[in-house]
């Protein structure tokens, strides 16, 4: 058996470098929270049975060399596959989208399909409105909206729940959504106990959160290890409300792979939000649907509407995911850029390229 110590400002880094080293099949003997130079970072002691990943890589090259094992690894690894459904699930939506015939519509109905189009709305959900509206030429298509996006405003009249947590792509605006809010409720109630926690040590959020905490006279603290998050759920009580920064999670890690790995999990007042900006591609946003999907994920906060020029990824995201809107920002400041979302909004968005601010989009 060979053992060893591996450290890292997080414990997603620390499994990072096991895994590089180690391979999958490594045993974790201990992990904790230590200190290293005055500074807090994870402590884990992995072992592994076999040889380590560095002399299976060798093998595996020379297994490269024969036909069937390149088969056989694109079979294991699967995303040749999964890019191949994509294509094939995209052949049938231009197929079905030939017998969209949008004429058949009343023209109320068809010009608001076309801005709707116009905005980028994918053909999962045009094709899915179409069937609705072609039984009835008086039928409105906002009620039909509202079934396919709602909204559920992130206040904490509506969200019960003390912890929040924020999720999403490195730059997405995880840590300017968590001030954003902590200030404005903050502000609504001065006597609120708020925390500010963050789990993404190495992001440079990490001082800026800290900054604002002392600021502001919120709490602050940070999460290395699964045993800062026991930590901080066991003071929850002398918190009304505790935003959660989570890092960007790089690769192939998965939300639900952080929050087992961070005793998250099971947390059952944990409500994430997933932090999007419009205008990632389609594939992309297929990619984060996977990546971020959790029984934990509760709405979508759509950040960065003032950089984009179409609206239609919020329709398609919520079709996808099931999930509320829950909130919208629309600037870079911290003051005044960040509604919690109401369904006008939505709409004003779509069909008029309205920000919630007044602005009009070009
Ligand atoms: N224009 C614009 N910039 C934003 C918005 N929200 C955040 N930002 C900026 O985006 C950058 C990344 O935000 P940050 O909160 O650090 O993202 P994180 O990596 O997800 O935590 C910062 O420079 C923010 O000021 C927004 O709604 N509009
Ligand atoms: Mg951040």
């Amino acid at each position: 058996m060979q053992m060893k110590t591996f450290r890292a400002a997080t414990s997603t880094a620390a499994f990072e470098k096991i895994k590089a080293e180690l391979g999958t099949d490594a045993v974790i003997l201990s992990n904790k929270t230590v200190t290293e130079n005055g500074t807090k970072c994870c402590e884990i002691v992995a072992a592994i049975d076999a040889p380590p990943a560095s002399a299976r890589k060798a093998r595996g090259t020379q297994r490269d060399a024969t036909r069937e094992a390149v088969i056989e690894d694109a079979l294991d690894n699967g995303v040749g596959w999964q890019r191949e459904w994509t294509q094939i699930k995209g052949q049938i939506m231009a197929l079905m989208k030939s017998q969209m015939d949008m004429n058949i519509l009343s023209p109320k109905q068809k010009l608001a399909m076309e801005y709707l189009e116009r905005e980028e709305v994918d053909e999962r959900v045009l094709a899915r409105l179409f069937c609705e509206l072609r039984e009835d030429g008086r039928k409105s298509i906002v009620p039909l909206l509202e079934r396919t996006a709602s909204v559920r405003p992130l206040t904490m009249a509506e969200w019960k729940t003390p912890l929040h947590a924020f999720a999403g792509p490195g730059g997405a605006g995880k840590t300017s959504t968590l001030i954003r809010l902590a200030l404005r409720e903050k502000k609504a109630n001065p006597r609120l106990r708020i925390c500010l926690a963050t789990a993404d040590a190495g992001g440079k959020g990490r001082l800026v959160l800290k900054h604002y905490a002392e600021l502001s006279g919120l709490a602050f603290r940070e999460i290395i290890t699964r045993d800062d998050f026991a930590l901080l759920k066991k003071e929850a009580g002398h918190f009304d409300l505790i935003l959660i920064d989570l890092p960007g999670l790089a690769g192939t890690t998965t939300l639900r792979d952080w929050t087992d790995l961070y005793g998250l999990s099971g947390t059952s007042d944990l409500s994430i939000h997933l932090v999007l900006n419009p205008y990632f591609s389609p594939a992309q946003f297929e990619r984060f649907t996977e990546k971020y999907k959790s029984e934990q994920l509760a709405s979508v906060i759509w950040t960065k509407l003032d950089e984009a020029c179409t609206f239609g990824a919020i329709l398609n995201m919520a079709f996808a995911t099931g999930l509320p809107v829950s909130a919208l920002s629309y600037g870079s400041g911290l003051k005044n850029s960040l509604a919690p979302a109401k369904s006008e909004m939505l709409w004003r968005l779509l069909f008029m390229r309205k920000l919630p601010g007044g602005t009009i989009q070009p």
